[in-house]
């Protein structure tokens, strides 16, 4: 999973990286002073129910679905007739989704691109210049595609007529002044729409980074299938730096039941529509992602595409239910590991153990 941070020059995304990844970098350093650059780091989703497995099995191994975090500068008030810079463009092109951060802390040192702090007014504002830029990103998809179709044989015009039939689709929705999230395309359209730089198909996530012991600000209508969270970014950057016994008791010294980095997973999880499995052995126990809806010849296939090839069957139970019980062994001595085809929909916490044959 790639997460891109986006957001106004100064609304904390470096230090909401920091809070996210533990990282101890200068924040000065990082500035990107609306320059587009990017910086990005590899880190473990946190899951207590893969350390509650680990426990029950204590495999040599123990091994986190990962998630990529990559602050990318860049974003501007006003980007003007030429819009985002085409950089800003194709860094966010290859993200899964995307998180928008938008200042709620006032400190009259750091003044805000806008002259004041209006966490609503800058989410609109940055919506609306989203939405912008793919009204015209598609309309020049459009001219081209036209534009091919004159020129190129019948075998071709199948195939642009198809994208062309996409697009119009596209453009319909942006004329409803809707991002082109609303419209739930499957995985062959979204495959036709990368390297157009369009950015309101992107999952989106927007953190608004409030001021220690602040209170998150009335957002309004916020965009249509977007989460919104609020955090003490300065504060949870802080204690990430802490080692995590002391991390802990200062979250609970502070109120915080939940870290940041906890519920930011969690929101991206349900924005992008993804959950874990795990698979256990003494080598290794280990959580994986896989896109809801998706069988267990998908979750054979995230493992290991031999798996996938020469499925047999998954033997499938919930983590917590195996806890319980002890292990795989144990579990299927009392019969309660259940026989799954290749179209059994994986759950949200499922153990698998795929039987293969190649
Ligand atoms: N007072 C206060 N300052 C904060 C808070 N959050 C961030 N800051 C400060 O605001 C400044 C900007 O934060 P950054 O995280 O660097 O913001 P940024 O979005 O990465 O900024 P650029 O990279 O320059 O666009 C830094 O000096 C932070 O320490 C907060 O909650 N309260
Ligand atoms: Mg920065």
């Amino acid at each position: 999973m790639r997460l891109g941070i986006i957001g106004l020059p100064s609304s904390g995304k470096t230090t909401l990286f920091k809070a996210l990844t533990g990282a101890d970098l200068q924040v000065e350093d990082w500035s990107g002073g609306g320059r587009v650059q990017v910086h990005a780091a590899v880190v473990d989703i946190p899951d207590p129910r893969l350390d509650a497995l680990s426990e029950m099995q204590r495999p040599r191994k123990t091994t986190y679905a990962k998630v990529t975090y990559a602050v990318v500068g860049g974003l501007q008030v006003d980007p003007g007739q030429h819009g985002f810079p085409g950089k800003f463009v194709n860094q966010l092109d290859q993200m899964d989704g995307l998180i928008l951060v938008l200042r709620a802390f006032e400190d009259p040192a750091i003044p805000h691109p806008s002259g004041s702090v209006d966490a609503s007014r800058d989410l609109r504002t940055m919506l609306a210049e989203f939405l912008l830029h793919d009204m015209m990103a598609v309309e020049r998809a459009l001219d081209g595609l036209r534009e091919q179709r004159q020129k190129r044989g019948a075998q071709e015009r199948v195939e642009i007529d198809r994208r062309l039939a996409l697009f119009e689709r596209l453009a319909a929705t942006l004329n409803e002044e809707r991002p082109l999230r609303v419209m739930h395309l499957d995985r062959d359209e979204e495959q036709l729409l990368a390297g157009y730089g369009l950015l309101t198909h992107k999952r989106l996530l927007s953190v608004v980074n409030i001021a220690e012991g602040g209170t998150a600000p009335e957002l309004g209508s916020i965009g249509e299938e977007m989460q919104s969270i609020a955090m003490q970014c300065k504060l949870e950057m802080e204690i990430a730096q802490l080692p995590e016994e002391e991390a802990d008791a200062f979250l609970m010294e502070y109120g915080i039941e939940v870290s940041g980095r906890a519920r930011v997973i969690q929101s991206s999880f349900e924005v992008l529509g993804l959950l874990s499995f795990f698979t256990v052995s003494d080598p290794e126990v280990r959580a994986w992602t896989l896109q809801r809806g998706g069988t267990a010849l998908d979750a054979a296939d995230t493992i290991h595409t031999d798996m996938a090839r020469g499925f047999i069957r998954a033997e499938v139970i919930q983590w917590d239910e195996l806890a319980d019980l002890g292990g795989l062994t144990q579990a299927r001595g009392v019969g309660k590991l259940r026989l799954e085809g290749k179209d059994y929909v994986v759950a949200d916490g499922d153990v698998i153990y795929v039987r293969f044959n190649i």
